[in-house]
């Protein structure tokens, strides 16, 4: 068993800023779990274009609040402190902060823990063991 603080991770590699975004790596691909976990700040008044083609996401709000737009059908998905979006068909999206956002945020598979958004909004697959 292991124990991870986020202080542990605060100013390494594993604190990865994306722009719009400020993702902590708790849990990552070297771990051996079969899944990621982020501690993810989303900044008051961004939008992001997200679109993890090669992942699955699950993301948990514990503060703050915005909305989803899925871009297959242009729905909006309020989302507030206490509720979690899981992108079970690999959803393009439109991620926006009304206020500051702290997410808990699960991949399958795991990131490596470095990735950053390419121009597409994708994460790349990670083939390396
Ligand atoms: C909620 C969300 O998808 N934010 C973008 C960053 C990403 N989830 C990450 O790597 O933590």
């Amino acid at each position: 068993m292991k124990v991870v603080s986020l202080d542990d991770v605060l100013g390494t590699e594993h604190e990865v800023d994306g722009g719009n975004w400020i993702s902590r790596r708790l849990i990552m691909k070297k771990d051996n779990m079969g899944y990621s976990v982020n501690d993810t700040i989303i900044k008051a008044g961004t939008e992001t274009h997200i679109w993890y083609q090669n992942h699955l996401e699950s993301v948990y709000c514990i503060e703050g609040e915005g909305e989803v737009v899925t871009l297959s059908d242009n729905k909006v998905w309020p989302i507030k402190a206490n509720q979690l979006y899981a992108l079970d068909q690999n959803d393009e999206h439109l991620l926006r902060a009304q206020t500051t956002m702290r997410m808990v945020c699960v991949f399958n598979p795991a990131l490596s823990g470095h990735e950053v958004h390419d121009e597409h909004g994708v994460y790349p697959v990670d083939d390396s063991q």
